[in-house]
């Protein structure tokens, strides 16, 4: 059965986004133009990136974010040009970012969507030339139009995501995105200045044989965890982990595999974020066919407390979830 969004593979994204919308005869068109703008500074930040190494713009910044850890400059660049976008775009009207402790009001208080961000994730990454990622997640706010928008609106819970989507800034760049119906991805054609559609309908392949973990951290792991690892090694799967979230989450949509973040002794929580990298990637993966849990919950089931609040995280291959599951019943 052909889906009803099914589009040819090579048109563009703002072709793409177009015709959904048009599949859709009540859509205002906001969410659309949301989504344009954030491809747009993915552009821009892609650009940041690209020249990173002839412009000197990488190195510390000398100050630290809100968690406390050291920042580079380009997640200042990245942090500052997505708040743009978004803010002149119109169409949200708050924004939080993994950069900044509490809500950007953008001052669009008759904007009907808020968007939760990672302007730039694997920021160990940035200054030795290994992809790095954006992670965006997009609720139609709960407060009314008009008044000034509160952390009610993006304490929602994953399942009110109304759209999600990671850029990808690796060998090519990608834009992968998700509004309910399916997940597709985008490769950005530099001569052209354009995304085109290359990955439709994506679906994770439901087996797979890699696992991606920093294993540096083995000891301070659960025992459940521990001896999954170790099957993972009598298996003889592959050990793949960039240590960028997004690049990691990406091979393993396309080739099967799974993540974990877990939970360790000095983060009992884990290290990654509910907001802004577990939702938005659960979203994609469930999407696309796999399980994004914490351990006990559905990662889009966890009741969201607080904007930066953290979350353990593994995800991938609904089989190797599955098996995973068996180790923490015990
Ligand atoms: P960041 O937001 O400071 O970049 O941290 C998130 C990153 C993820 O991209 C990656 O999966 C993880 O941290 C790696 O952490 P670790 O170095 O502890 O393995
Ligand atoms: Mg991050």
């Amino acid at each position: 059965d052909e889906h009803p969004l099914a589009l040819p593979v090579g048109i563009t994204l703002d072709r793409f986004i177009m015709q959904n919308q048009a599949a859709f005869p009540h859509a205002s068109g906001e969410l659309s133009q949301l989504l344009r703008d954030i491809a747009l500074a993915a552009k821009v930040v892609n650009r940041e990136i690209n020249r990173a190494g002839l412009i000197d713009i990488t190195g510390a910044f000398g100050t630290a974010n809100v968690q406390g850890e050291s920042q580079q400059k380009l997640d200042v660049v990245a942090d500052i040009r997505f708040i743009r976008a978004l803010t002149n775009g119109g169409e949200v009207a708050a924004i939080v970012s993994e950069e900044r402790d509490a809500i950007i009001q953008t001052g669009n208080r008759h904007a009907h969507y808020v968007v939760a961000i990672d302007p730039l994730d694997g920021s160990s990454n940035i200054d030795v030339n290994v992809s790095i990622g954006t992670i965006f997640s997009i609720y139609r706010r709960v407060t009314p139009a008009g008044t000034e928008p509160t952390e009610a609106d993006f304490l929602q819970g994953g399942r009110r995501q109304v759209a999600a989507g990671y850029v990808l800034y690796g060998s090519s760049t990608m834009l992968v995105y998700a509004t309910g119906h399916g997940v597709n991805g985008f490769t950005y054609d530099h001569s052209l200045g354009e995304f085109f559609l290359s990955h439709a309908l994506m679906q994770i392949p439901q087996q797979g044989r890699i696992y991606s973990c920093n294993e540096g951290n083995r000891r301070l792991f659960s025992d459940g965890v521990q001896q999954y690892l170790d099957h993972c090694h009598e298996q003889h799967y592959a050990g793949r982990y960039i240590g960028s979230l997004v690049g990691d989450f990406h091979r393993n949509l396309l080739k099967g595999g799974i993540y974990l973040y877990p939970p360790t002794t000095a983060l009992p929580l884990g290290k990654l974020r509910l907001l802004y990298e577990c939702y938005p990637l659960a979203y994609l993966m469930e999407q696309a066919g796999g399980q994004a849990i914490d351990g006990v919950l559905d990662i889009l089931d966890i009741p969201p407390q607080s904007i930066h609040q953290r979350s353990p995280l593994y995800l991938g291959s609904t089989a190797m979830i599955d098996e995973l599951l068996t180790f923490f019943v015990q």
